[in-house]
């Protein structure tokens, strides 16, 4: 008896839980979803904003067009005799009437399309920079002013079931090719400017939650901002054909919330201390501290 209720209980919280694992996972998009996702940032909304508003006047465009084609065809169809107008050539209301509305139409979608653009590109007030360089194949993230950074590639378990050559199922791995070694942990709620580069080919990150996709290319520091509103787990991949391995390198993106953020930065720092910590205690130099200070001055001098 008491099993049984135990049983009922977690099956009612797990039908709960249902609808708050759907949402940490809403960015990700679903198998044969037709529509782009609406994203977790505001320049992703953005995004969708101008997608739905350029679908919708396309929308209206194609009903009108075939409908007035189905109608003329239906009733101006031949077994009700009717004579086609061979005299006609021309109309000049309608020519003004087919340019200026789609100039009109042209001039609705780029008025918004460029207010969110300008927004996409103002990199200002940002509050923390990460520096996102492409390799082949993964990617290296430096935490600038932290003294902090790692290279994340593909997950091991992706990297066996892809070298074995079976067809895998979710079963065998739930984002197989989607996942990597180390994620990179943002804070929400902050605005988080990237600079992006590459070491050998021209790469592009893009997670879709986030709302664009900037190319990473050798020699040139390209900018992209985010300000991630809800906490979670994205995904994305390079966007570039960037060599035989273009398809393994995969980002994912953590984001926590700011004071988780600070919890995991200073634990990254901590663990990188050991190998820095070169100095010893009592204050004396040691001799590859020395060795570089005369390094410097002979530099200098
Ligand atoms: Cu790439």
């Amino acid at each position: 008896m008491k099993a049984g209720c135990f049983k009922q209980w977690a099956a009612g919280i797990a039908v709960m839980a249902l609808p708050v694992l759907a949402q940490a996972q809403a960015a990700d998009p679903k198998p044969w979803q037709l529509n782009m996702g609406r994203g977790v940032t505001h320049l992703s909304q953005n995004a969708y904003e101008a997608h739905m508003l350029a679908l919708w006047i396309c929308i209206a465009i194609g009903l009108l067009v075939f409908g007035a084609m189905g109608y003329a065809m239906f009733a101006f169809r031949h077994s009700k005799g009717a004579k086609p107008d061979t005299s006609f050539t021309h109309s000049t209301k309608l020519e003004i009437v087919w340019t200026v509305v789609p100039v009109l139409l042209l001039v609705i979608m780029a008025f918004p399309a460029t207010s969110k653009l300008i927004d996409m590109y103002d990199t200002r007030e940002a509050e923390m920079t990460v520096k996102i360089t492409g390799f082949q194949w993964m990617w290296k993230y430096d935490y600038l002013g932290e003294d902090v950074g790692f290279t994340s590639r593909l997950d091991r378990k992706s990297e066996e079931i892809r070298q074995s050559g079976i067809v895998p199922t979710t079963a065998d791995h739930e984002h197989y090719l989607l996942d990597v070694d180390n994620m990179l942990v943002l804070p929400t709620g902050t605005k988080i400017r990237f600079v992006i580069t590459a070491d050998d080919v021209i790469h592009a990150w893009w997670v879709p939650a986030l709302g664009w996709k900037q190319d990473a290319i050798p020699g040139i520091v390209n900018e992209a901002w985010t300000q991630i509103d809800e906490p979670g787990i994205y995904r994305g991949q390079c966007a570039e054909l960037c060599g035989k391995d273009h398809g393994f390198m995969p980002i994912v993106v953590k984001a926590v919330s700011p004071e988780e953020y600070r919890a995991w930065l200073d634990e990254q720092k901590q663990a990188d201390a050991p190998a820095t910590a070169t100095v010893p205690a009592t204050g004396a130099p040691s001799t590859e501290t020395a060795a570089a200070d005369a390094a410097d001055a002979a530099v200098a001098g």
